[in-house]
């Protein structure tokens, strides 16, 4: 039993008075009777760490995302397994790695013949729903319920594919929506009898980061700090980094991402950074209603026209800096709506009498670089797409205001959840619960290194396949398919990251210990030199 027992009691009191009152009417109010806790998974898509005040307010205030850690625990150290939507959604799913799970990368479907967390879940008598972006390509099992966006979805108006409607689409802005959808179903749908699992999950902030019209009034007007490392020359590092496309000056789109106008692409003799800048804007700013293209068109317009007149007699150093700044009022003003809306899902479990059994997640499928070395999208084991946001708040059982560093991953969701809920953990699953640290019982964890493997290449973004290990101290990363190079980063000394010392001396004995570590650990996971060959072969004959 893992929840606090004299609330439960009281709860349970309190539920049948209510009752009384209301002449056995149920009522939202009462809690599971078994005293299962709920679970409010929270995910946003492509939330980078330092976009939460929690872990750094140079950026942004998200003073209810932050609200979770104050009255719960934030983990300082938490990182993904594969830095890209898709797969890390289904390594949370299935408890188990990219190369097991099969979900190596978004082009594939996922596989639907596998056990995940939430089917278990639902056969233990969980109620389950789930509303926002999934990416499977195909539907969930064990939901009750769900609302899912097709493939990335979009920012205005968007289509959903319901589980009783078919496909719908529905007016207004996607993070408002989801957050309706969410708000609905435990109003409306939910059996107050028993307990529920949900999962509540953004589209937002990905791609192309377009805010809601009170969102972008304010933040078109704001200025942002520069990343230390915005000018990266990629001197010091493999092939891999100065190969990448992500970098914001010559990768990102500047009709799609910059919201130039296509037309004003064309006054000032703008070429398309790729084959669909164009289309992506038109994709997306295209599907606002006449009245919302017209709110647009009166902060984005004044916004071109200065562009205009500023274009031709830029520097590089002076685009890279506007798109810098143009790129983090879109990204940022994003978030600014799915800070409001969790603060609206975390004052309904207020309101309702839910928060005390409730355990609230929030995360995301994978970090995301904002400027720093230059780029924007993740995929890389290097630190701001490796690491993740990871706040959670469980009454009773976390200390309020706690902290935690030690080495967490997308991989241990799935058992934590299973835990939480005392549903039984299949053996193959490969992560650890998080309840032990929840409750602060630190001594029983005794993971030094977590290992992480990244696949979608050659693919939007050039980021070259890779997988390593990394512990507190370093980070060692091989890359392969098209080149054989090893990367060694000293995390201790080289918080940024600027310097591989792979070939250094020094570091040679350390070098040695991570291989033979490393090659632990591909036992240990079961990956192996064949599974790489065979996901090249399968990636080849798409
Ligand atoms: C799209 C984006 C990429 C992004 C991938 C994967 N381009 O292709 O920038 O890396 O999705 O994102 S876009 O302009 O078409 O949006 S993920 O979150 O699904 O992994
Ligand atoms: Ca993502």
């Amino acid at each position: 039993m893992k929840t606090n027992i004299s609330f439960l009691q009281l709860a349970g009191l309190m539920a049948a008075v209510i009752l009384v009152a209301a002449s056995c009417k149920p009522t939202k109010t009462r809690q599971a009777d078994d005293g299962r806790p709920n679970i409010i998974f929270i995910m946003s898509d492509d939330h980078a760490y330092q976009a939460i005040s929690a872990y750094m307010d140079h950026l942004i205030e998200t003073p209810n995302i932050d609200r979770i850690a104050s009255e719960g625990m934030l983990f300082s150290n938490a990182c993904v397994s594969n830095s890209i939507c898709a797969p890390s959604r289904a390594v949370i799913f299935t408890g188990k790695h990219s190369h097991l799970n099969g979900k190596i990368d978004n082009r594939f479907p996922f596989d639907t013949t596998q056990i995940t967390f939430p089917q278990l879940l639902q056969q233990a008598g969980y109620q389950t729903a789930i509303f926002g972006k999934l990416h499977f390509g195909n539907n969930p099992k064990g939901f009750d319920q769900f609302k899912i966006l097709p493939g990335q979805g979009t920012y205005y108006n968007p289509d959903f594919i319901t589980k009783n409607e078919g496909k719908i689409q529905v007016e207004g802005y996607t993070t408002d929506i989801i957050t309706d959808m969410t708000l609905d179903w435990l109003e409306e749908e939910r059996d107050p009898d028993e307990p529920f699992f949900l999962a509540y999950w953004h589209k937002a902030p990905h791609r192309e980061w377009l805010p809601a019209e009170r969102h972008y009034k304010e933040y078109i007007h704001k200025t942002f700090p520069e990343p230390a490392t915005l000018f990266d020359d990629y001197e010091g590092r493999g092939s891999a980094a100065k190969e990448a496309e992500m970098n914001l000056l010559t990768h990102m789109n500047w009709a799609g991402d910059s919201k130039i106008y296509p037309e004003v692409m064309d006054e000032l003799g703008i070429p398309e950074t790729v084959g669909w800048d164009k289309g992506a804007f038109e994709r997306e700013v295209g599907r606002q209603t006449p009245e919302q293209r017209a709110s647009w068109d009166a902060v984005y317009g004044p916004m071109n026209e200065d562009f205009k007149k500023r274009y031709p007699s830029m520097t590089e150093k002076e685009k890279m800096q506007w798109r810098y700044q143009r790129y983090m009022q879109d990204y940022l003003g994003s978030i600014a709506a799915v800070d409001e809306n969790v603060g609206r899902v975390l004052d309904y479990l207020d309101e309702q009498g839910l928060a005390e059994n409730t355990l609230v997640v929030y995360t995301s499928d994978q970090g995301f670089y904002l400027g720093e070395h230059g780029w924007f999208d993740k995929r890389f084991i290097y630190e701001e797409s490796f690491k993740t946001p990871l706040l959670a708040r469980w009454p009773g059982v976390i200390e309020p205001g706690s902290a935690n560093d030690q080495m967490v991953q997308n991989l241990d969701f799935a058992q934590t959840i299973l835990d939480a809920a005392g549903v039984t953990v299949p053996t193959d699953m490969q992560g650890e619960s998080l309840i032990p640290l929840f409750r602060g019982e630190e001594e029983d964890w005794d993971r030094d290194a977590v290992y992480y493997h990244y696949y979608e290449y050659p693919s939007v973004h050039m980021v070259k396949r890779h997988y390593g290990i990394v512990t507190r101290e370093y980070k060692l990363a091989h890359f392969y398919y098209d080149v054989d190079e090893w990367e060694l980063y000293d995390r201790l000394q080289d918080p940024q990251e600027m310097l591989n010392v792979y070939d250094d001396p020094g570091y040679a004995d350390i070098v040695m210990e991570l291989k033979t570590k490393l090659a632990e650990l591909r036992v240990k996971y079961k990956d192996s030199e064949d599974l790489d060959q065979k996901y090249i072969q399968k990636y080849l004959e798409k």
